[in-house]
């Protein structure tokens, strides 16, 4: 048997399985093996098939448009860049990756328009998958869906964990610790659905024989083994409804309805057009929050608070990070900080390096000398 029709008998034992208490090990087996056999499958094809597919990530942060031929991401990227990327009525206009830059709030945002979702898929060859994992890299996926044509979103999700981009999801929290000997140890400190059983044969599955597990929270079968496997990648993402200068005000209620059907609240889905240039500001906004920037004013010696080009940093970040980012004399001979801002108790508080820095604080910077 090859590996594809190997992989064809497992799903369809899962399928033919009903799932419960007295079957659910070996489900968890079955599974465990399906997801190793796909990964055999897919590094074999990669390795005939060419160099896999990357684009340089430049700026503050990456965004990843994705969704269906002819929604309009070349269009949508073409408004809010200053990339010209080709657009088409007709489908699979765009066939690379094309990136773009957008300033907004004082960060330079990546926008990557990835090439309508199903090509890969409609052409039966592998090369669509592989500019799609373009998108493991990002930091942000914006899901572009046309008006007409929310059900995509069902599809998208659906390709998107086929090539392990959980989206929307924390990474769980598993720590597995291999050791010598006393086979299989679980501990949780959250309650677990799973049965011990059932966990270890997972884990046998994937070659364990003495490891200590911990268990942060409950899992399933599948969170279970995405914890065992190292190669996904968690990606929090927003949603935009574009062409709605095709709509009546009426037609709108209908949209939201099929947005809640799929768990989207239809005030956190931006509803733009990229072609009457309409709801764009709004979406840059979004973008820009939910990437967790930061900006810093930087209060430089001589020459007053630059308020144009501010630093940014992430969410969290320290006066550490700052000063690692900004490098050079300032890592050096770094001192001590004084903030001014959101994230001080008053105005030129002094601060050492393990501060934690907010949106628009004022950063003074004082060295050795
Ligand atoms: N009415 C209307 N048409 C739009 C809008 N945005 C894009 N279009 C049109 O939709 C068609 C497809 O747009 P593209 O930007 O090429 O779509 P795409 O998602 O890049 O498509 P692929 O490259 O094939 O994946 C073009 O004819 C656009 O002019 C919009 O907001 N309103
Ligand atoms: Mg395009």
């Amino acid at each position: 048997m090859g590996l594809e029709e190997e992989i064809e008998s497992i799903e369809e034992e899962i399928a033919s399985t009903p799932y419960n208490k007295s079957t659910e090990s070996h489900v968890g087996r079955l599974k465990a093996k399906l997801a190793e056999k796909k990964e055999k499958l897919e590094n074999q094809s990669s390795a005939g098939g060419g160099t896999g597919y990357s684009v340089e990530k430049t700026g503050d942060a990456t965004v990843a448009l994705v969704g269906f031929p002819s929604v309009g991401k070349s269009s949508l990227l073409n408004v809010l860049t200053n990339a010209e990327s080709e657009t088409g009525a007709y489908e699979f206009t765009t066939l690379d990756v094309n990136p773009g830059m957008c300033k907004h709030r004082g960060a330079n945002i990546q926008l990557l328009d990835v090439p309508g979702l199903i090509k890969g898929a409609a052409t039966g060859k592998g090369d669509g998958k592989q500019v799609l994992s373009v998108v493991r890299n990002a930091d942000l996926i914006l899901f572009v869906l046309s008006v007409f044509e929310i059900e995509q979103y069902d599809r998208l999700q659906e390709e998107l964990y086929n090539i392990k981009i959980r989206v929307d999801q924390q990474p769980p929290r598993i720590t597995v610790r291999s050791k010598i000997k006393d086979g299989i140890k679980i501990t949780s400190s959250a309650e677990q659905e799973l049965d011990e059983a059932t966990i270890k044969e997972v884990m046998r599955e994937y070659g364990y024989v003495n490891a200590d597990i911990n268990f942060g929270e409950a899992v399933d079968i599948d969170r279970l083994i995405d914890g065992l496997m190292e190669n996904r990648v968690y990606i929090p993402s927003i949603t935009c409804v574009n062409k709605v200068d095709l709509i009546t005000p009426e037609y709108k209620e209908t949209v939201d309805e099929q947005l809640r059907e799929r768990d989207l609240d239809p005030e956190e889905v931006t509803f733009i057009s990229a072609e009457a240039e309409r709801g764009l500001e709004a979406l840059k906004d979004r973008l820009w929050e939910n990437l967790g920037l930061i900006r810093v004013y930087m209060d430089k010696p001589g020459r007053g608070v630059d308020y144009d080009e501010p630093l940014m940093l992430r969410e969290g970040a320290t006066i550490e990070e700052a000063v690692s980012k900004l490098g050079g004399e300032f890592e050096e001979r770094f001192r001590f900080a004084r903030v001014s801002g959101p994230s001080a108790t008053h105005d030129k508080q002094q601060v050492g390096d393990q501060h934690v820095l907010e949106d628009e604080d004022v950063l003074k910077l004082i060295l050795r000398r």
